[in-house]
């Protein structure tokens, strides 16, 4: 999988552990749960279809079958992380308690294949001071690289600084924080879900890419100028949008149009040029990927499958003939990771 000059690692690639798999099943049976997102999606992820058994056989996995499919497809090393949506569909203790089972059997499976995998720790954002102790925890003693969050936690948004103490962890222990697609929350999936819309399909991008403006206008970045954010997906279409969002944003803090809507230090894309990293996960395209190396610069776009909801062997070599020069495709499948992951950092073992 050498030989080019560069190693492809893969920054979005998801596994659960069955235990969690069970509960999510519990969950959906027991008909509690106001998400209909979810109960619509991972219904039918636990269910029989053939896409659902390809999925969920490889989800489990943290050996063979994986290993095998990353040498077919040339991939070098996972960043793996907890399927969306995490531990955000629990309740809080649950939640927890997940979250930390999750994170250890995730850095057993790093262990086990050195080399091969890192990874990001599952968090719940239902206890924020939890969470950022778990943060500190996976990062400092368990050797993970940051944490994931799949956007919405029982339709609520990490702009509400309540959920802060996660951001400052994150900033603190110089980690990046990802934020995953999940189905889109309550208050907005009903038209979304009577067409088939609510998913990957189109509903994650609508979902996450509001999430992290939400984050952007709110003021985090002007809080904590150093946090590292990573969105999958090409940036959910955000950078589409840069002039038209800078423009509005401007427009509507000089007619003082809403309460919530302040001045922030700099322009809304600068954050999400300087604080952000995008992904390609599931976006195996040429035009987007030139298009948003050349928004946000070659150091700011990085390589990554979305196995393995999105595992097409071949799909590698969209990525191997983007018209780009060598140094530019190894800090799309290689550097940037390293960089933005911190991947050579030695793990901390005297934490007490
Ligand atoms: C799908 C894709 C489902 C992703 C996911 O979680 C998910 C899918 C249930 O293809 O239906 O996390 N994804 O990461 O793109
Ligand atoms: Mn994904």
């Amino acid at each position: 999988m050498s030989g080019h000059g560069f190693l492809r690692i893969a920054a979005e690639e998801a596994f659960a552990p069955a235990e969690v798999l069970d509960r999510y099943r519990k969950l959906i049976d027991a008909g509690t749960l106001n998400d209909p997102g979810f109960t619509s999606l991972m219904g039918f992820y636990l269910g029989s279809s053939p896409r659902a058994r390809q999925v969920m056989g490889r989800m489990t996995d943290l050996g063979k079958l994986r290993l095998r499919d990353m040498d077919e497809s040339g991939i070098a090393k996972q960043i793996l992380s907890l399927t969306s949506p995490g531990v955000q569909v629990f309740d809080g203790a649950t939640a927890v308690a997940l979250a930390q089972s999750s994170n250890d059997q995730l850095a057993e499976a790093i262990r086990n294949h050195p080399g091969r995998f890192d990874g990001l720790a599952a968090v719940a954002p239902q206890d924020p001071p939890a969470a950022a102790k778990e943060l500190e925890r996976a990062v400092r003693r368990l050797g993970l690289k940051g944490a994931i969050v799949n956007s919405h936690t029982h339709g609520e948004y990490l702009d509400d600084p309540k959920f802060w103490d996660i951001f400052e962890a994150a900033a603190a222990l110089d980690v990046p924080l990802y934020l995953h697609p999940n189905t889109p929350s309550p208050a907005m999936i009903a038209p979304l879900l009577e067409r088939g819309l609510d998913g990957a399909i189109f509903g994650f991008a609508v979902e996450t890419g509001m999430h992290m403006l939400r984050i952007v206008v709110s003021g985090v970045f002007d809080r904590f100028p150093r946090l590292r954010m990573v969105l999958g997906h090409l940036g959910e279409a955000l950078p589409y949008w840069f002039f038209r969002i800078d423009f509005m944003h401007r427009a509507m803090v000089a007619a003082n149009r809403y309460p919530t809507v302040k001045k922030l230090d700099r322009k809304p894309s600068d954050y999400l040029k300087e604080n952000v990293w995008v992904t390609t996960s599931g976006m195996a395209w040429q035009p987007p990927i030139l298009y948003c190396q050349s928004v946000l610069g070659a150091d700011r776009v990085l390589y990554a499958m979305d196995y393995p909801y999105q595992f097409v062997p071949e799909e590698v070599k969209v990525t191997d003939d983007l018209p780009i020069s060598d140094s530019d495709k190894k800090k799309l499948y290689q550097t940037n990771a390293e960089m933005v992951f911190s991947l050579a950092q030695p793990l901390v073992t005297n934490f007490a």
